[in-house]
């Protein structure tokens, strides 16, 4: 059985995963997974219903996106995206972390304002979300500063998760500004989009 990632072409965890697949010219089979379907099959491989799911050849699932992409990168050699080094690891997956938890708040700012009632809706909630996402933005900014990549000259997870979330961003809220306020970000977004790997796996419905 060939390595299944099951997900979406919306879903920003997916892209991560995607992207990792492309650098490391991992082959792959790809089944959309309607996470938001009664009946999703999704529930078969992942118990928390949620996409990305990895497949492995001995029918093992794995999730959710940060296990994967762990996972893919100690498969191959090819384009090392997770360094060794413990403190250069933490710092990588932090950016990680940082990256995933814009899209943890994005995700239910859209669900407040599209999934539920209008009576229901906590516009203070919503606040919450958003202030978390201009504040992690702006870190990510101050991080990255001059820098080429994340890291700095070297390419890693840390530009594929932010890159990922950043086209999500682009994606779902185009109304955002970020791009203009924080032009250090929209260049490294514009950088990344040279690679296959992200042109390839534009985000779309
Ligand atoms: N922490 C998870 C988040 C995955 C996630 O929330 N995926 C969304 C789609 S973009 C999902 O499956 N949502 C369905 C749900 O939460 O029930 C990961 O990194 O894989």
């Amino acid at each position: 059985m060939p390595l299944q990632l099951i997900g979406s072409h919306a879903s920003p965890y997916t892209r991560k995963v995607r992207v990792v697949l492309a650098e490391k010219n991992i082959p792959f089979e790809f089944t959309m997974g309607d996470v938001m379907a009664e009946d999703s099959f999704i529930f078969q491989f992942n118990p928390l219903g949620k996409i990305p799911c990895l497949v492995l050849e001995d029918g093992t699932p794995l999730y959710d996106s940060a296990v994967i992409v762990e996972y893919l990168d100690a498969l191959s050699d090819r384009c090392p995206l997770i360094p060794a080094h413990p403190r250069l690891r933490a710092d990588v997956r932090c950016w990680e972390a940082l990256a995933d938890g814009v899209l943890d708040a994005g995700i239910l700012v859209r669900w407040e304002a599209h999934v539920r009632e209008p009576h229901l809706r906590d516009a203070s909630w919503t606040l919450r979300q958003n202030t978390k996402i201009s504040h992690a933005l702006a870190t990510m900014s101050e991080q990255l500063g001059e820098q080429r990549f994340c890291m700095g000259d070297v390419f890693t997870l840390a530009d594929i998760a932010v890159g990922s979330t950043l086209g999500w961003l682009l994606f779902r809220f185009p109304e955002m500004d970020w791009p203009s306020q924080l032009p250090n970000l929209a260049s490294l977004h514009q950088r990344l989009l040279q690679r296959t790997s992200f042109s390839n796996t534009l985000p779309r419905v």
